[in-house]
């Protein structure tokens, strides 16, 4: 496959005015026609007319009404054309009802509905299907179903067709078009200016009961918008579809929205409180994308943080506005070193604003997303907030309308703020995750802190300079009172000492608050130090740190030295779960361990090899110490955390049944499962329903109430999904696979509708020592299906190979076992361009 480099990017020699679109619908061959008003850029001479296009039958073509020959190759069409402005039309045949990769045109459950990003539009006709290339597009759906929908405003409906015009430019990617038997809960919202705005959430019928939340949350984002960015929405219907079969959580389609189901349709009984928190932040997310990424959006895909990271960065500001600041934060960290430091710190890592690609859909990664957001997290703490918003506000003046680069992103922090961002910039171009080592010192009233940095080499990248790296650090005395109140530490040498005088007594530091950097920090601090935080820090996030790191360091202690656990950490968790003044959200992240991938990452950080046993065993060891050193505590936490009021998914209520689920596991550790027997037959939301179906499958009961489970839910699809999931992800290591393998051939294993093949396969892989397995069924099992699917849907497969891109941590048995696994997959005959470039990769 051909490799596209930034380097070789060159503007498109054509402005495109205008799309005329007309769509007469058909499962088997819809036929797309296209009017679409093209003019040689002035500066451009002779350049070559190249549309892409890909499984297009061609009917006819022609230019300004003269039919013409084109020539056709896999990729697209070309042809000669007039100097100056001209018309290029075309017809074209597709096949949406055999379109199984779910990019283009495609069909689910009998509606019809599109992906376009990142390079869908040339599976629909013939196109600079380049993010570049801008155009109002108007479209005319002709079809015989109730619902016609496509981007912008409704001009003209009846019987059979609807026409929409949407008047703001915008790439291919955001074309959209829905066409099928919804219905539609409708709202309207009223812009600060006073646009009168209404609002339609689609979905099929029988799934009106769970669209009232998402359209809450839609609202609420439209106003978080205008009160915080001040951006305002700009046309005069906003639409969301939800739909079953869908490769990504949801698209930003311009005015009109398509998620996944599982992130928009939501009801108490159905979904969880962390499903209703996603939700909120997807929807959050894809409004935002409106001004970032949509008004303002790339020039070309390499530029794919410019729009993700920010719009990312902003539906986290979003959900810390409207729920709790610190847990969002925790949330985040955890995701981020669970997902993102080990891409960043394997085969796969690539840097922010990658600098090649073959498959671009292989790119939508934690990497783009999650460290992109945290780059610009960084910007705007060295900025300052007055400087970040002004930043923003000339952003959106300047660039509005065009398709922009992080060179444009930075040079507008640098015009406001005067700042030189280059080494800053390291950000997007250097891969891996720096470490910054601590070292301190104290004498004559002084203390000293010595940060070091370095950056790891990764794929294509060795001998990294030293990044701009902003450490957020506070002093606590001896008696837990803050001495020094957090300041940021610019780390931008490779090693630096940054002094504090004028102190009393040996301060304990609290380093890099907030998580104010993506970064691993080895800390020098002694564990005493970190009980001490443990107990006193007044940076939440740095609490929840410390007594994270204690947890991974007593794991440490029990898998390499046979350790039993530590009473500091017993101690400091359990003081902090009786502590009726901290919020209970907290308070249950307060109790969780790091993930046991996690800890192989650790380990094998500091050159061991991880035994996915002997870590299994360390974990459950340490929960059920802690629920042994926390049993007196437990019923009455357990009775402070019941929820009488009727159901709402806030912060508050969700906040109190997480904790009350962390007290039903610990409670089931030393009950056998009575109380957790008891809250599922009393269970009357989903969050309860599935928290005690877990404690009791994970005390190896819980049978019946599994099999009734799936009775009662057997016609709800998303609900279904977490019936297979849960299933998976708590079966003991030596079931997993044979678990994982006999829900593969249950008639309701829809493999392929993503939702369905991710339910089973994604907790296969999320199970590390069930996945791990010395005996290697579970890789077996996972690379059939990665076969199996790839013909069907390459995006789904690609992104699931990274189950993968760990295997150097492991033993020589494991490594050899899973390479055998890729070397097959890539020796499958016809492997897709995205999974070939995965295995690929994995395997360097
Ligand atoms: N643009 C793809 C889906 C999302 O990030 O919103
Ligand atoms: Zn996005």
């Amino acid at each position: 496959p051909q490799t596209i480099y930034l380097k070789d990017y060159a503007p498109f020699g054509f402005d495109v005015r205008e799309v005329n679109l007309i769509f007469d619908l058909a499962p088997n061959a819809t036929r797309v026609t296209s009017r679409i008003r093209f003019a040689a850029k002035p500066d451009a001479e002779h350049p070559d007319f190249f549309l892409h296009g890909e499984q297009l039958k061609l009917i006819r073509a022609a230019i300004d009404g003269q039919e013409i020959t084109p020539t056709l190759t896999e990729t697209g069409l070309t042809c000669d054309v007039p100097d100056g402005a001209f018309t290029f039309e075309a017809e074209v045949e597709i096949d949406p009802a055999n379109n199984t990769a779910l990019e283009g045109l495609y069909m689910s459950n009998g509606m019809y509905c599109t992906q376009c990003e990142a390079e869908g539009f040339r599976k629909i006709t013939y196109y600079p299907d380049r993010p570049d290339v801008m155009s109002t597009f108007t479209v005319r759906v002709n079809g015989d179903l109730p619902v016609l929908l496509s981007n912008g405003n409704p001009t003209d409906s009846g019987e059979g067709f609807a026409e929409w015009h949407d008047p703001w430019p915008k790439p291919a990617y955001l074309f959209a078009l829905v066409a099928g038997d919804l219905v539609a809960h409708s709202d309207h919202f009223t812009t600060v200016s006073g646009r009168e705005v209404d609002l339609n959430l689609y979905v099929r019928p029988g799934d009106e009961g769970k669209c009232a939340f998402g359209m809450d949350a839609l609202k609420r984002s439209m106003k978080w918008d205008e009160d915080v960015y001040g951006r305002e929405y700009d046309l005069d219907v906003f639409n969301i579809v939800a739909v079953d079969d869908f490769n990504m959580g949801a698209m930003e389609n311009k005015g009109l929205n398509v998620f996944n189901s599982s992130a928009v349709l939501a009801s108490p009984e159905t979904a969880t409180d962390a499903n209703f928190e996603r939700i909120e932040a997807i929807i959050a997310h894809e409004y935002f994308h409106n001004w970032t990424g949509n008004r303002i959006t790339c020039r070309d895909w390499f530029q794919l943080c410019l729009k993700e990271g920010l719009t990312v960065f902003r539906d986290a500001q979003f959900t810390s506005d409207v729920r709790s600041a610190p847990v969002k934060r925790i949330g985040d960290v955890i995701d981020l070193r669970a997902r993102q430091f080990p891409e960043d710190n394997g085969p796969l890592a690539h840097p922010v604003r990658p600098e090649s690609f073959q498959e671009i859909n292989n790119f939508y990664t934690a990497t783009v997303y999650e460290k992109g957001a945290e780059v610009i997290g960084m910007l705007k703490r060295l900025v300052g907030d007055q400087a970040y918003a002004e930043a923003l506000d000339l952003y959106f003046a300047r660039h509005d309308g065009q398709a922009c680069t992080i060179e444009d992103w930075l040079k507008v922090f640098e015009d406001v703020t005067g700042r030189e961002l280059s080494q800053f910039k390291l950000w997007y171009s250097q891969a891996g995750t720096p470490r910054v080592k601590v070292e301190e010192d104290w004498g004559d009233g002084t203390y000293s802190l010595t940060l070091s940095q370095s950056l790891p080499d990764s794929p294509g990248q060795v001998d990294k300079q030293p990044m701009h790296i902003p450490v957020a650090v506070g002093l606590l005395g001896p008696d837990g009172d803050e001495v020094r109140e957090t300041q940021t530490l610019e780390l931008t040498e490779a090693r630096q000492t940054f002094r504090f005088d004028g102190l009393a007594a040996k301060p304990t530091a609290s380093i890099l608050r907030e998580f104010s950097a993506p970064v691993i920090l080895e800390h020098g601090v002694s564990r005493d130090a970190q009980a001490f935080l443990l107990a006193h820090d007044t940076d939440p996030f740095n609490r929840w740190s410390a007594a994270r790191v204690l947890a991974t360091e007593t794991l440490i202690g029990m898998i390499t030295d046979g350790k039993t656990p530590g009473g500091d950490y017993l101690d400091g968790v359990l003081s902090v779960l009786r502590n009726d003044d901290l919020d209970p959200a907290y308070r249950a992240l307060m109790a969780g361990l790091p993930t046991q991938s996690e800890l192989a990452g650790v380990l094998a950080d500091r050159g061991l090899i991880p035994d996915p046993m002997a870590i299994w065993r360390a974990s459950e060891t340490l929960k059920q110490a802690m629920a042994q050193h926390a049993q007196d505590l437990l019923p009455r936490l357990h009775s402070q955390m019941r929820v009488d009021a009727s159901y709402r998914p806030d912060a508050e209520q969700s906040g109190k049944r997480s904790l009350g689920s962390v007290v039903l596991s610990m409670t089931t550790r030393l009950d056998g499962g009575e109380l957790a027997a008891s809250e599922y037959a009393k269970s009357d939301n989903m969050t309860l329903q599935l928290s005690s179906l877990g404690a009791l499958l994970r005390a190896g009961k819980g049978q019946e109430e599994l099999a009734a489970f799936y009775d009662q839910w057997q016609a709800d699809r998303l609900v279904i999904d977490k019936w297979f999931g849960l299933q998976v992800s708590l079966a003991e290591p030596d079931q997993t696979c044979a678990v994982a393998q006999k829900l593969t051939g249950h008639p309701d294993f829809h493999w392929k509708t993503p939702n369905r093949f991710r339910s089973v396969l994604g907790p296969l892989a999320m199970n590390h020592a069930g996945f791990h397995h010395g005996d290697g069924t579970s890789y077996a099992l996972l690379a059939d299906w990665l076969i199996r699917l790839d013909p069907v849907n390459p995006q789904t497969t690609a992104r699931m190979c990274s189950a993968f891109q760990t295997w150097k941590r492991y033993d020589a048995d494991r490594q050899a076992l899973i390479r055998a696994q890729l070397e097959r997959i890539a020796a499958t005959p016809e492997l897709s361009r995205d999974t070939t470039e995965m295995v690929s990769r994995i395997l360097d």
